[in-house]
């Protein structure tokens, strides 16, 4: 009995949520727009890179990565100690309501540890995003030459 009445709150509390955001029930408001990676050698480590739109009424957070080409996937950011850039890994990355997120070299990335073959030009990298609100994104990562600053290098650089 106790356990009926339990369920039937949570389906009233669902209904009610529904109710005062009926979209973001439908939708999953975080986008993934040009996920890119460098070139990188096995055994060692890759950046992914890529531009988190969160077009849903309410804020969201990555909270995690993963790809089976890597031993470990890890969300870094990098901050200044002194003269120096580090990277450190994060729990979660913010996403804001209506607002965008870009990983970039330089500032937050993927980090793939543990390569388990090489992150070749021109070839295409699985990645699995999970998102607190909107959920598991599957990307493709294209894999530009391992001193690309952006996305778009390859495109120009194609033969
Ligand atoms: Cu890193």
């Amino acid at each position: 009995m106790t356990f009926h009445r339990r369920a039937l709150m949570g389906l009233s509390a669902l209904g009610a949520l529904a109710l005062i955001h009926p979209l973001s029930a439908q939708q999953p408001g975080v986008s993934v727009e040009q996920p890119w990676a460098r070139a990188a050698l096995q055994g060692g480590n890759g950046g992914a890179f890529l531009t988190l739109r969160n077009a849903g009424p309410a804020a969201d957070r990555l909270v995690s990565a993963s790809t089976p080409l890597a031993r470990v996937t890890e969300i870094h950011e990098t901050v200044r100690e002194g003269e120096v850039m580090r990277m450190r890994p994060v729990s979660a990355l913010d996403v804001p309501a209506g607002g965008s997120v870009t990983l970039r070299p330089g500032g937050a990335h993927v980090m793939m540890v543990g390569l388990s073959q090489p992150l070749r030009a021109g070839t295409t990298v699985p990645l699995t995003l999970t998102f607190e609100r909107a959920g598991v994104v599957e990307v493709q990562l294209a894999v530009q030459g391992a001193g690309a600053s952006g996305p778009a290098a390859a495109a120009h650089h194609a033969h």
